[in-house]
């Protein structure tokens, strides 16, 4: 069956080859350990929010899309990391999102993005990036090994994203990545089961920071990750769709 990671990575595979790699790092901003900020976080849960116009599953998510003003208000709630898409053809992200927002905000930036190439992460390290994501189900294990190791001889903190028992015993034994994210979203179904974040952690080692992701819509999920000692997690919808962006952080 063919899911929308697998439309994702064909599109990214024509991208490849006009991608233009900037000269030189394109911030004078140092780099931040997003893995540090989650650990050190002034909330009980280090909260990554997420700059966010559209998704595959629900389109545009708000009108009012200005991704500095969006940044700047992520950093004013407390958020450890603001995570930015830069993905174009599905998410209407953009690399100069990101760019723009790293040289405006303190916080540590993840890009957020579907990355199967080296050039891509020299790109993300150019353009601004403190961390990227890697996506374990569009990775071999060898690609995956080679771009973390990439990563972190830049500087740069990885996100390794899991879904599944089998994603991440493949993570675990080829890699030890600062975070792990377990994404709660069904990308057949795009449904999210916060349950599936409970499911994993019990395999995930305690040394590595554990990030819950997607589907967080209230105080109430942000309640339950909390009873799970979860050391973080990924919010991007319900920021961007609430006007009470504090209701997240308030315990
Ligand atoms: C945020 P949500 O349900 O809060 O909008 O989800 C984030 O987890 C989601 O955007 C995401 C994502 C990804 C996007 C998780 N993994 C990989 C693009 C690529």
């Amino acid at each position: 069956m063919t899911t929308i990671l697998d439309r994702i990575v064909e599109k990214k595979k024509e991208e490849l080859s006009s991608l233009i790699l900037p000269s030189e790092r394109l911030v004078t901003r140092s780099k931040y350990s997003l893995t540090d900020s989650i650990r050190n976080s002034q909330h009980p849960l280090g909260i990554i929010a997420e700059v966010k116009k559209a998704s595959p599953s629900k389109g545009i998510l708000t009108h009012d899309f200005n991704p500095v003003a969006i940044a700047k208000s992520y950093q004013s709630i407390g958020a450890a990391g603001i995570s930015v898409l830069t993905d174009q053809s599905f998410f209407q992200g953009h690399a100069d999102y990101l760019t723009a927002i790293k040289s405006e905000v303190t916080n540590p930036i993840l890009r957020k993005d579907f990355i199967i190439h080296e050039k891509e992460v020299s790109y993300s390290e150019r353009i601004g990036a403190d961390a990227i994501l890697l996506i374990a189900a569009i990775l071999e294990s060898s690609q995956l090994k080679e771009l973390h190791t990439q990563a972190v001889e830049l500087g740069m903190d990885v996100l390794v994203e899991v879904h599944n028992e089998s994603e991440l015993e493949k993570v675990l034994s080829h890699i030890t990545p600062h975070l792990i994210g377990v994404n709660n979203r069904n990308l057949s179904t795009f449904d999210t089961d916060l349950t599936t974040t409970k499911r994993l952690q019990q395999y995930i080692p305690k040394e590595i920071t554990l990030i819950s992701e997607s589907g967080i819509h209230s105080k109430n999920d942000v309640d339950k990750l909390r009873e799970l000692n979860v050391n973080g997690i990924l919010v991007g919808e319900g920021f961007m769709t609430s006007q009470n962006k504090q209701q997240f952080v308030d315990s």
